[in-house]
């Protein structure tokens, strides 16, 4: 997927690059080497790069339609890196569909979702992490997660990530000469500090997977579910959380039957918490089809809180929660006298302690009692910890795999160059390692993975 292997698309395009519905004023952005001569067909003007003039645009009977500021670029000092046309007329949706509709008839096609900035990445304006972080900070659900997308966007993760690309490639360029060399190959191999730079990157790499696993979790959001026995004060939990009244509590067990979620944030990252159904053996069908829709949540979730009313451990709930992370939430401590917080593994005494998972912590919903210990240990699971504010970019997923998969090739390297010392095979494990580490960034990749990250931007972007 290098930008060179990639014939460019000729067309101008063209896309209204506003939210859509009225406000002060609609932009409409067009790119392409047709920008030019479609900008001045509507203005009627001679334009300059960079110049804003304010001028009517004029359909193709020369008729006003609108007037407003036309801004011109000369590709390459464009967004696109092509000639780009930015008309900023009025923000009424006919108005502004129909000078989009004039682009369009002067030669102008309807841009694709992302389109611009899949031109913008073609033509080396933005690697595909930059590209991707821009696309996180027009979709950031927090501020924080906002300030670390807006960091990828401006190169903060392909700096760090080009940084420990450029040592692999020292690496190799010094084992390619070795090899080329095969006289002084043995001596070189033998040598300690082979080993060591190959350590010392796989020491920086892990240390990239941990910040992107943090920027990836800032940038979507998690999930979380709150289950447990009916009764267990899983809404009074929720609207504790949510600090407001928006599941119905009563002293009914069974109150809650459809899966009511909610956003919130704690400490800048978006968390959408669900509350569900009380999960027993019911045999009213409506409350079965709720537990069956709580089932399925924590399906989806990344943590699932398990509410237990501290005053009534035996409550009946079914099978145990089958999921990688459960919180354990011992409820209604002012009503059992427990003290607040982490619950010591003695003093937890309804589980066993091989089925533990992550600590259990003692709350009160009702007066909020152990709320913060509960966020952080929500933070903790998440694997931010205390540093959530450090994290110094957005991530995404696709780039958390990448980087598992360099660090698994990284380990096949060193345990193959620590078992035969060959310098062709460690040449060939360092170009593995080197093309996961391309793919964040783009250089190395496939057009079906292009077409995938820039189908999921928005029109005009
Ligand atoms: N004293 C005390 N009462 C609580 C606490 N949390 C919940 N309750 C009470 O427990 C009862 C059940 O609370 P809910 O929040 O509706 O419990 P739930 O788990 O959502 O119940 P279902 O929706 O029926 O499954 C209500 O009467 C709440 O007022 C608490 O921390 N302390
Ligand atoms: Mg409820």
């Amino acid at each position: 997927m290098s930008s060179e292997s990639h014939a460019l698309d000729l067309d101008t395009i063209a896309a209204v690059a506003t939210p859509a519905g009225r406000g002060g004023v609609s932009i409409i952005r067009v790119s392409g080497p047709e920008a030019w001569p479609i900008a001045e067909r509507l203005t009627q003007k001679a334009l300059l790069p960079r110049q804003p003039v304010f001028c009517g645009f004029r359909g193709a009977d020369s008729e006003v339609i609108d007037e407003g500021l036309t801004l011109m670029f000369r590709g390459p000092a464009s967004f696109t890196g092509e000639d780009v046309a930015e008309f900023h007329g009025h923000g009424g949706v006919i108005i502004t569909n129909l000078l989009l509709e004039t682009c369009l008839s002067f030669g102008a096609r309807l841009a694709n979702p992302g389109e611009f900035s899949e031109r913008a990445f073609l033509n080396n304006k933005l690697d595909l992490a930059q590209a991707e972080g821009l696309a996180d900070l027009i979709d950031a659900p927090t501020e924080q997660a906002a300030r670390q997308a807006s960091a990828s966007l401006r190169g903060a993760f392909s700096a760090a990530v080009n940084t420990l690309n450029k040592q692999l490639i020292e690496l190799r360029v010094f084992v390619e000469a070795a090899i080329d060399f095969p006289e002084e190959e043995v001596d070189f191999l033998s040598e300690g500090n082979v080993i060591s730079s190959l350590r010392d990157a796989q020491s920086q790499l892990s240390e990239l997977l941990r910040q992107a696993k943090q920027g990836a979790v800032m940038s979507r959001g998690a999930q979380i579910v709150m289950t447990g026995a009916p009764n267990a004060g899983k809404s009074s939990l929720m609207n504790q959380l949510a600090q407001d009244a928006i599941a119905i509590v009563t002293e009914i067990p069974g109150t809650t039957r459809d899966v009511i979620r909610q956003p919130i944030e704690i400490e800048g990252v978006a968390i959408q918490l669900s509350d569900t159904a009380g999960i027993r053996d019911a045999t009213n069908v409506i409350e079965q089809e709720g537990i069956n829709r709580a089932h399925a949540e924590i399906e989806h979730a990344d943590i699932v809180i398990e509410v237990i009313d501290d005053n009534n451990r035996l409550a009946p709930t079914d099978a145990p929660i089958r999921h990688h992370c459960v919180i354990r939430v011992l409820n209604k401590i002012d009503l059992s006298s427990r003290p607040s917080g982490i619950v010591s593994e003695e003093a937890d005494e309804s589980v066993q302690p091989s089925t533990r998972q992550s600590p259990t912590v003692a709350v009160s919903a009702a007066t909020g009692d152990g709320i913060d210990t509960l966020k952080q240990s929500i933070l903790q699971n998440l694997g931010l910890g205390d540093s959530a504010d450090s994290t110094p970019f957005s991530a995404r997923e696709r780039h958390v795999t990448c980087l598992k998969q360099a660090a698994s090739a990284l380990e096949h390297t060193i345990e193959r160059f620590e078992a035969h010392r060959a310098g062709e095979l460690l040449a060939e494990d360092l170009r593995m390692v080197h093309a996961h580490l391309g793919a964040i960034t783009g250089a190395f990749g496939s057009d079906d993975l292009l077409g995938e990250i820039f189908s999921s931007f928005c029109i005009g972007k």
